[in-house]
């Protein structure tokens, strides 16, 4: 159990307990924050966004940029002034930006001044933007000069004393397809990420060097990179571009020892490792998408490292089921991370016996509180936390993933799990990514289809590759046909968009 006191500013938690002197954040040119710089620049916000913006305790500020030690700063001082961080991607265009401040009655946002045309546009009645990185007067970081007296020390801003369970930030999933929801998470789930999955699963210490490809708009990079790390008093590298070709190089030269990204970049990461000296690493961390099998392995083939596997959610802010070290099981996401319960039950709610396949339900420290949603009751069912995933309770107690709920396959009275067909086509060397779908059919209801990007250069044979997952898979799972795609459609997050392969929307 998770105790924390009844007046909690998780941020004011997170800045204040590591030596001023460690490094916080680094940047790949060679920037580097300690932790008093933090200290003094998240106080130096906090001090504009309430003396001159007008910003009060639960006002709801949007943040929006690029993944800069600005960024996190900004999100820190919204906090530390008792207001309500609104964290969205800078990838969002002008109408989803609109919609999701009117979700959450946005006021007021920080702004990097790159990122900063599609919010204009998106012409949010009441919504007063301030800038920071430009060369307006009224730049946030011109506001910050302005202030500062030259010779006197700076005044401290002292934290708001919000309780444990006021709202500090809001989240927004679209999940694959649909109206976006706010997620309303605490000051206590904020440090209870920390002290579940960090603590039990990644036990980092205060040498660590986090490094990722999520952004801080997406719970799981806010985590990785800002909450983790923090906690923990260690460091992050903060990459504005984290693709897999940039995560090899920045691991190599910033001697990266935790890395958080996708499966998708650890398989396009193994084309690129011969070139780099990747030996700082010692744990990867892979989520945001179920981790096949085939790639855990030839990861750990060339590496030697294993991976941490683990389902995180924006509604459950990180991730609940995960495994550490030894008890990693290659093909299985884990068990409940310290803290957490998971269950695999039916529809009506009843267990489902250990071997079967049914909804994942979880409950832990984290609940989901969709912002004025009535989509909370069929998230949240007696209790428990229904994720949308299919899965399978193995006898031991490890959970086994099978599916989004919504993409079992069914056709001629088979289930397939189109995971499972994905994992086959991945132990094909020339297959660098798929998604696996189930498409209409008069006679079987559905049949399997193959969505396939290959290595360059590798030739398109579908022919050969239905002759290889039938030598993999039950000949009833073989996909009918293989599309090849130069690559997947994703969200912003990088999740899969497996609707837009079933419906034939720009695949
Ligand atoms: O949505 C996810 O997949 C996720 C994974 C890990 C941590 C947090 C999130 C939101």
């Amino acid at each position: 159990e998770l105790h924390y006191p009844e007046r909690l500013n998780c941020a004011a938690e997170l800045l204040d307990h590591a030596d001023p002197d460690r490094p916080v954040f680094r940047t790949p040119s060679g920037g580097l924050w300690t932790y008093g710089d933090l200290r003094t620049r998240v106080d130096r916000i906090a001090h504009v966004l309430t003396s001159d913006l007008g910003v009060v305790p639960g006002n709801r500020v949007l943040l929006r940029g690029p993944t800069t030690p600005w960024l996190a700063a900004c999100w820190l001082a919204v906090l530390k002034a008792g207001a309500v961080a609104v964290t969205v991607l800078a990838q969002q265009r002008p109408h989803e930006l609109a919609t999701m401040c009117e979700i959450a009655r946005v006021g007021h946002a920080l702004c990097d001044i790159r990122s900063v045309d599609d919010l204009a546009k998106a012409e949010i009645p009441g919504l007063r933007i301030t800038t920071y990185g430009g060369d307006a007067p009224d730049d946030l970081l011109n506001r910050i000069s302005r202030r500062a007296n030259p010779g006197t020390p700076d005044e401290p801003y002292p934290a708001v004393a919000t309780a444990a369970d006021d709202v500090a930030l809001i989240a927004f999933t679209s999940g694959t397809t649909g109206r976006p929801k706010g997620c309303m998470h605490f000051h206590r789930d904020v440090l209870a990420t920390a002290d579940t999955f960090s603590k039990h699963v990644l036990r980092p210490n205060a040498d660590d060097v986090f490094a990722g490809s999520p952004p801080l708009g997406f719970t799981f990079g806010l985590g990785g990179l800002v909450i983790f790390p923090m906690r923990a008093g260690a460091s992050a590298l903060l990459l504005e571009q984290a693709g897999p070709k940039q995560l090899l190089p920045a691991i190599a030269e910033h001697r990266v020892s935790v890395l958080f990204t996708a499966p998708t970049a650890y398989r396009a990461m193994l084309e690129e490792l011969d070139s780099y000296d990747i030996s700082s690493l010692r744990r990867c961390v892979s989520a945001g998408e179920n981790l096949p099998a085939a790639t855990w392995q030839a990861w750990h083939e060339r590496t030697g490292l294993r991976t941490i596997n683990g389902i995180g959610a924006t509604e459950l802010l990180h991730i609940f089921i995960s495994a550490a070290d030894e008890r990693i099981r290659p093909g299985t996401t884990g068990v409940p991370v310290p803290g957490w319960h998971a269950r695999v039950q039916a529809e009506n709610g009843e267990p489902v016996p250990d071997g079967e396949p049914g909804l994942l339900a979880v409950r832990g420290p984290v609940g989901c509180r969709y912002l004025a949603d009535p989509r909370q009751s069929e998230y949240v069912r007696d209790g428990w936390n229904i994720t949308g995933d299919t899965y399978v309770r193995e006898a031991d107690g490890y959970f086994r993933y099978v599916a989004r709920a919504d993409d079992m396959i069914i056709s001629a009275g088979y289930n397939i799990a189109g995971p499972e067909v994905e994992d086959a086509l991945l132990r094909h060397p020339d297959v660098v990514e798929t998604a696996v779908v189930g498409l209409p059919d008069e006679t079987r209801g559905q049949v399997v289809v193959a969505y396939a990007v290959l290595r360059a250069g590798a030739r398109r044979d579908p022919e050969a590759l239905r002759a290889f997952v039938k030598s993999e898979l039950a000949p009833y799972k073989c996909p009918r046909e293989i599309v090849f795609l130069d690559a997947l459609p994703r969200t912003a997050t990088g999740k899969l968009q497996r609707y837009r392969l079933r419906t034939g929307v720009n695949p």
